[in-house]
C-alpha cells in the first residue's frame, strides 16, 4: 500500500525524527537518560508510530540505513545534553536505542557505532543498544560477536522487552547484556496495591538473579505512583514510563533533568 512505496525515500526527505523517554532512577527519581524512539512525519497520514513502519523497513532492508541515522542522531543529541548541561555536571544522560535483528546481522554495526561515537566524542558507556530477548533466542556465537565487541567497548546492551519470550535463565549467562528491561506486562500486573503476590514472587526473583548476575533491571510502562513505589521495593533499579513522562521532543529531557537536579 500507500506506506511501502513511501518509505524507500522518507529517510532522504527527513520525514523521520525521534522521541525520547527519560529513564529515571528508581532509588532517587532522578533522569539518568532516556529511550530513543522513531516516528515518521508521513505527508498525508501525519505521525507513525514505529509498529505501523519498523517492520515494513525490517522487511525492505531501509531498517539498516533508519537504524544507522537513529543512532547517530541519538548519539549526537545525547552529545547535546552534556554541553547544555555543561560538561557532567548533572552526571552524563545515557541514550538508549533499540537495534532491530537486521542491524545485527549487519556487517556494518560495530564499525558505524564506533565512527558515531569517536565523531561526536560521546563516551561508549552512555550508550546503551536494546536487543529483543526474541532475537537473541538461540542466537548463534555468529550473531552474538559483534555484540561482544560492542559490549567489551564498554557499550551496554539491554534485553528488551525481557519475559515475554521464551529465554532460558541460564542462557542469560552467554549473552553480553548488562541490563534487563522488564516487559510492561509485569509493571501491569502491580495495579493494584498490593499486587499479586505470585508477580511479586515472579519479579523478586528475576531482579534476584539479574543482581547476582551483575545486570540491572529497567522497568517499562509505570504509570502510577504505587507502580514505582512497588518495584522500587523490590529492588528494580531503573523505570519509564507515563507516570514520568510520555515520549516527547529533546528540550523536554533536558528540562526534566535539569529540574531534578
Ligand atoms: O514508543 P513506541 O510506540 O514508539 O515504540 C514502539 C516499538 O517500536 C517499541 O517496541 C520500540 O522498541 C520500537 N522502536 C522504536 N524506535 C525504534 C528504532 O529506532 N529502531 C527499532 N528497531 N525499533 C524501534
Ligand atoms: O522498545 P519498546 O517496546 O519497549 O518501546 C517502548 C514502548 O512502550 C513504546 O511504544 C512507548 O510509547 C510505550 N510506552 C512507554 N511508556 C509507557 C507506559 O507507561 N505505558 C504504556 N502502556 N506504554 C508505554
Ligand atoms: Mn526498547
Ligand atoms: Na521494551
Amino acid at each position: 500500500h500507500g506506506l511501502t512505496t513511501a518509505l524507500p525515500t522518507a529517510l532522504d526527505r527527513g520525514e523521520f525524527f525521534i522521541e525520547y523517554q527519560p529513564l529515571v532512577h528508581l532509588g532517587d527519581g532522578s533522569v539518568r537518560g532516556a529511550e530513543a524512539l522513531v516516528r515518521w512525519l508521513h505527508p498525508q497520514h501525519g505521525v507513525l508510530s514505529p509498529d505501523r513502519f519498523i517492520p515494513l523497513a525490517e522487511h525492505t532492508g531501509l531498517i539498516v540505513p533508519l537504524g544507522r541515522w537513529v543512532l547517530e542522531q541519538s548519539v549526537r543529541q545525547a552529545r547535546e545534553w552534556r554541553d547544555v548541561n555543561g560538561g557532567d555536571a548533572l552526571g552524563p544522560l545515557r541514550i538508549n536505542v533499540n537495534l532491530s535483528p537486521c542491524q545485527l546481522t549487519h556487517p556494518g554495526l560495530v564499525q558505524d557505532t564506533v565512527e558515531i561515537l569517536e565523531r561526536t566524542g560521546v563516551a561508549p558507556d552512555a550508550l546503551c543498544l536494546e536487543v529483543t530477548e526474541s532475537a537473541l533466542i538461540g542466537a548463534d556465537d555468529d550473531l552474538l560477536k559483534p555484540l561482544r565487541r560492542l559490549a567489551e567497548m564498554g557499550v551496554d546492551i539491554a534485553l528488551d522487552d525481557f519475559g515475554t519470550g521464551y529465554s532460558n535463565l541460564a542462557n542469560l549467562r552467554r549473552l553480553p547484556v548488562s541490563v534487563l528491561k522488564l516487559d510492561r506486562s509485569f509493571t501491569q500486573s502491580m495495579q493494584q496495591f498490593p499486587a499479586d503476590p505470585v508477580d511479586l514472587k515472579i519479579v523478586e526473583g528475576i531482579v534476584s538473579l539479574a543482581h547476582s548476575l551483575d545486570l540491572a533491571v529497567t522497568v517499562e510502562g509505570v504509570e502510577t505512583g504505587a507502580q514505582a513505589e512497588q518495584l522500587r521495593i523490590l529492588g528494580c533499579d531503573t523505570a519509564q514510563g507515563w507516570y514520568y513522562a510520555r515520549p516527547g521532543p529533546p528540550e523536554r529531557l533536558h528540562e526534566l533533568a535539569l529540574v531534578d537536579a
